[in-house]
């Protein structure tokens, strides 16, 4: 059977488990990582030498990178994987630029204001971190006005890889610019019982 490691706060390892619901695999769930532990483990190092999760182990095939796993399982099961490949890149671009773009600026802000206690943040950062997210979420937003996933016109590895940074953004303790598109795409997503299951967990 599959398994994945992975503390269920993870982005990273959110969308492995929601793109295990969505497709309907059987899998078990290794709970690993921040308050967790196991990641020095020398059995867990001997997988991903990272110490990082997600991992996967698909019968015997060791994966890590949260995106290499999406589009592996995407490609296995043949679901979210468009054999256009102009279609297939839509889905990839979103993917690729959540964790090589959105993170960059999200992190601080994720780190900041959920998991840094009030008297120790360093709000210049937070503050620099949030507008750069919010030019971001710009960008999201225009794509979502045009078209009703970040994959085209269904449902994709794009949407996935952006879902769990979506959940953390509409519930962090903190003033929002309004962003329709954008909270109606989410809207969507929240009524999907995948992504109620693997994404909408606690933040902390
Ligand atoms: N590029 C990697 C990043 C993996 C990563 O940074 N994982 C974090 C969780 S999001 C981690 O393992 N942190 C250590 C911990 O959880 O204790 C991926 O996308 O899988």
């Amino acid at each position: 059977m599959l398994k994945i490691w992975g503390r269920v706060n993870s982005n990273n390892v959110r969308k492995v488990l929601w793109i295990a619901e969505e497709i309907g695999l059987d899998y078990e769930h290794i709970p690993l990582g921040g308050a967790f532990g196991g990641l020095d483990d020398p059995a867990f190092r001997k997988m991903n030498p990272n110490g990082l999760v997600p991992c996967i182990d698909d019968e015997g095939f060791v994966l890590w990178e949260s995106n290499t796993i999406i589009r592996y399982l995407a490609a296995k099961h043949g679901k979210f994987w468009p054999a256009d490949p102009a279609l297939r890149a839509v889905g990839d671009k979103w993917t690729d630029w959540a964790n090589g773009s959105f993170l960059l600026s999200f992190r601080d802000v994720l780190v900041g204001l959920l998991r840094t206690p009030p008297e120790k943040r360093d709000h210049a950062a937070i503050e620099r971190a949030f507008k750069a997210t919010v030019a971001n979420l710009t960008i999201v937003n225009q794509a979502l006005q045009e078209m009703p996933y970040l994959s085209g016109q269904e449902l994709g590895l794009g949407d996935i890889a952006f879902g769990g940074f979506a959940y953390s953004w509409f519930g962090l303790p903190a003033e929002r610019p309004d962003f329709p598109a954008l909270a109606e795409w989410y809207e969507r997503l929240t009524q999907r019982p995948a992504y109620q299951k693997a994404v909408m967990t606690p933040n902390t």
